[in-house]
């Protein structure tokens, strides 16, 4: 949009008087935060409402992406970057004397997920709306986000975060949108004796009514406006007498209390499925009402509506959807099935055996009774069938109802005409091992769509330096088309282009170096190497590793100060879940070294260690620019895909690797020479499954080198981890290190030997580290969305929303 900066800046002190009855002058960051975000949510709105009627009038199919997690960030910046006025509002601002950076810096980050599953759900919202493709999310409105973590005495220690305190300036009820949700109580089947149909009849159901807060997905430069739709729960008038205590109301407040702070273990919480069903049952409704208004028959649905259930949180989604035909609209069963497959699709993010959802039948035939006669009548016509055409054994074992339990992947993955993974290896590893059964039965459901992250935030609103660079050497292009910043590709020798890339990176790592001071107090050189890990904590993501590497290096210097090293400064980033023990104790061994090698003089400033607290999308946003190398050292085949790997190669961070996850793909692009790999691979790792033979003890005795690292978490080297290094220590020689930690620590001492050597030669490194910004633009969620949108969605971009 043209936004003339006189017209700007009117509009702002006038809603900042409006809002707040004061001048700029005497405004906090705050006040103005949310005058600002006020006024530019008044220049969205327009096309939000023209894109609808737009969408309504063509009946554009759109893709419903439904997902119990959405990780925005802030969302100030990245509006302003794709409305085309990012310049103008800040120099508009600066003008009236007011600091952009003060100003954004008060919106709270919306950190409604856990980490790579929501995150991906907020980069495709983008991306869908970027590409001009119609896209509609569905969530949940949680009061409280992500816990807030902090360190005491190296221990993380869990805060709630309550974002919607004082409000949240970008989203619009929609109280005329809500809808009921029903729950609990009996059901049971009425014959209509003049039709034989058959109609469900609840009694003392818990009504619940789900009202949906939308929040405008703007894309980049092209007028399109989607939408962000989370529920919140509330008592409808009607139930109000059964209500009589606070403690009561709560109780129906805590649906959409807070989010689930694990991403990778089954919560066996009855609170979940509520969730889970409430979200879903509410987008459902919705979608069905706003078709029916198109007035084509319900049998043709999928042409005109996708609805993708992303991972199994809202796969009761297909049952769900049944029960909204059969029951609310009379179809007949099987053409209700029929168009209830062809309208879902779904994504597995995870092949870890405790993240694969499975709810006890008890629990699911108190919480939603007719529901779980619908997933009944599907398991019982899907044995029918398949028994018909394929092994009686396969059938068993594909079963959605199983041994009193509910598979969630399951259901899913039956009741759609679509099954991805989300990186090659990954979706390979689907149909050879994980889904192998279901594979054999459906070759045809399962393909690939490898992540993508949100190609502009991660440089363009991350990364000003970086982009300025690009800009001066091959032209703005890639801004909006990441596929041109290839084009950096021919520059990859030229010294002042290498030299402009390095000095951009430098002040990324200013910046960093600074944020780490006031957030930590540890002092870090910017010449350092930054050397970072940031995921979520998981055993399986070996934060261990690169610890012991850690106390590898200590103990080297310990030995001899002088080592000729290139200084190191690691830095972490990772929330556990707050019931993960091993995860916690990783944090404080990790904290303590740290403690440790930081205030050792000895060590000459060789090495530094650095956990940063509360990693979220903002923090993110400082560290990955100031990246030199990028650690994505998972036991391979367990890491899904990862996307920050995606994020630090696209700034020209150099990736030391084993052979997971997207990280194959990040190789495949830039070649061999411009990444550091290490390790065992998934045959590697399959070979030793297969065989039992991994024998941490072994390793761990054969190898004096290994045995004393190992030894320092628990023969006092570093103080105050008794009962943590010794846990830790345990998990990797009593309980036969499950990850293979020990198998990788020798490749992955060389790999870091090497990354030291390449450092050293300057011009190699920079070389290395442009090759990698300039083949990023694969990873463009963009490309991603594209893909959905062919080949499972069949949803079109509006052409006047192409840019
Ligand atoms: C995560 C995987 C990551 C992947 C993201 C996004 C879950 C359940 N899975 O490897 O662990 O990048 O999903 O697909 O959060």
């Amino acid at each position: 949009m043209k936004l003339p900066k006189k017209k700007f800046q009117t509009d702002f002190k006038n809603r900042l008087h409006e809002k707040f009855a004061i001048e700029t002058a005497d405004a906090n960051a705050q006040e103005l935060f949310e005058s600002l975000g006020s006024v530019i949510k008044n220049y969205i709105s327009e096309d939000w409402r023209d894109v609808r009627r737009y969408q309504m009038e063509n009946q554009t199919k759109t893709a419903y992406y439904f997902s119990i997690e959405f990780l925005p960030g802030k969302m100030l910046r990245s509006n302003l970057l794709n409305l085309g006025i990012l310049d103008d509002v800040r120099d508009g601002l600066s003008e009236l004397g007011l600091d952009f950076d003060m100003i954004a810096e008060a919106e709270k980050d919306m950190a409604l997920g856990n980490g790579g599953l929501g995150r991906l759900a907020s980069c495709f919202m983008d991306s869908l709306a970027s590409t001009g493709l119609p896209g509609f999310g569905n969530g949940i409105r949680y009061k409280y986000g992500l816990f807030k973590q902090q360190f005491i005495d190296g221990y993380q220690v869990e805060f709630p975060d309550a974002w919607l305190q004082g409000g949240n300036i970008w989203e619009v009820r929609k109280a005329h949108e809500a809808v009921e949700v029903k729950m609990e109580g009996n059901v049971w089947l009425k014959e209509d004796e003049s039709t034989g149909n058959f109609t469900p009849v609840y009694e003392n159901p818990r009504v619940l009514r789900a009202v949906p807060y939308d929040t405008a997905m703007v894309g980049y430069e092209n007028g399109q406006v989607n939408n962000l739709r989370l529920w919140d729960v509330e008592i409808p008038e009607s139930e109000e007498r059964k209500y009589y205590s606070i403690n009561d109301r709560r109780q129906v407040q805590d649906i959409t209390g807070v989010l689930y702070p694990d991403d990778s273990t089954y919560e066996g919480r009855q609170l979940r499925l509520v969730q889970e069903y409430f979200f879903t049952s509410a987008g459902l409704q919705t979608i069905v009402k706003h078709y029916l208004k198109l007035g084509i028959p319900l049998d043709e649905i999928y042409t005109k509506i996708a609805v993708h259930i992303n991972d199994t949180h809202p796969a009761l989604a297909v049952a769900e959807f049944m029960r909204l035909l059969v029951d609310d609209h009379k179809m007949d069963w099987d053409r209700a099935w029929n168009a209830t497959v062809k309208t879902m699709s779904y994504t597995n993010h995870t092949i870890l055996q405790e993240a694969l959802e499975k709810w006890p039948v008890d629990m699911v035939k108190f919480l939603i009774p007719r529901v779980y006669q619908i997933i009944e009548e599907i398991d019982r016509r899907y044995v029918e069938e398949m028994n018909k055409v394929a092994d009686l054994e396969i059938v068993g074992r594909t079963r959605i109802i199983q041994m009193g339990q509910v598979h969630m992947a399951h259901l899913a993955i039956i009741g759609s005409h679509s099954t991805n993974g989300v990186a090659k290896i990954h979706s390979d590893l689907l149909k050879d091992v994980v889904l192998h059964d279901f594979y054999v039965l459906f070759p045809e459901r399962f393909n690939n769509k490898t992540n993508g992250i949100a190609f502009r935030r991660w440089s363009q609103i991350s990364n000003e330096p970086m982009s300025k660079v690009l800009d001066e050497t091959i032209g703005k292009e890639w801004r909006a088309d990441a596929s041109k910043i290839k084009l950096l590709e021919s520059y990859a020798d030229d010294k002042e282009v290498q030299d402009k890339l390095a000095h951009a990176k430098h002040q990324n790592k200013e910046r960093l170096a600074a944020y780490i001071k006031e957030a930590t107090g540890v002092e870090v050189s910017p010449n350092a190497i930054f050397d970072v890990q940031v995921k979520r904590l998981h055993a399986y993501k070996r934060q261990l590793l690169n610890l012991l590497h850690i106390i590898k290096l200590y103990l080297d210097l310990k030995e001899n100060p002088d080592l000729d090293i290139t200084p190191r400064v690691f830095i972490f980033g990772a929330k556990a879940a707050p019931s993960y023990y091993y995860a916690k104790s990783v944090i404080k061994v990790i904290n303590e070294v740290g403690n440790l090698v930081n205030n050792d003089k000895a060590l000459k400033d060789k090495l530094k260690v650095v956990f940063l607290p509360n990693y979220n999308v903002s923090l993110a946003e400082i560290i990955v620019p100031a990246a030199d190398v990028s650690e994505q050292i998972s036991l391979a085949s367990k890491e899904a895909s990862g996307t920050s790997n995606m994020k630090f190669m696209l700034n020209g961070a150099v990736t030391i690797a084993t052979l997971d996850g997207a990280n194959i793909e990040i190789r495949d692009a830039v070649g061999d020479e411009n990444i550091v790999i290490f390790g065992m691979d998934k045959e590697d790792v399959y070979t030793h499954y297969f065989a039992h033979d991994y024998n941490a003890w072994a390793v761990y005795d054969a190898d004096p080198y290994i045995k004393r690292v190992v030894n320092a978490l628990v023969d006092g080297t570093i103080p105050n981890i008794i009962r943590e290094g010794q846990e830790i220590f345990d998990a990797l020689i009593k309980y036969n290190d499950e990850y293979f930690n020990l198998q990788d620590f020798l490749p992955y001492v060389a790999a870091q030997e090497k990354i030291d050597m390449l450092y050293k030669d300057q011009k190699t490194w920079r070389k290395m580290s442009l090759m990698n910004t300039a083949n990023a633009g694969q990873f463009s969620s963009d490309d991603t969305v594209k893909k959905y949108a062919e080949e499972i969605w069949h949803i079109v971009p509006a052409k006047q929303f192409i840019h």
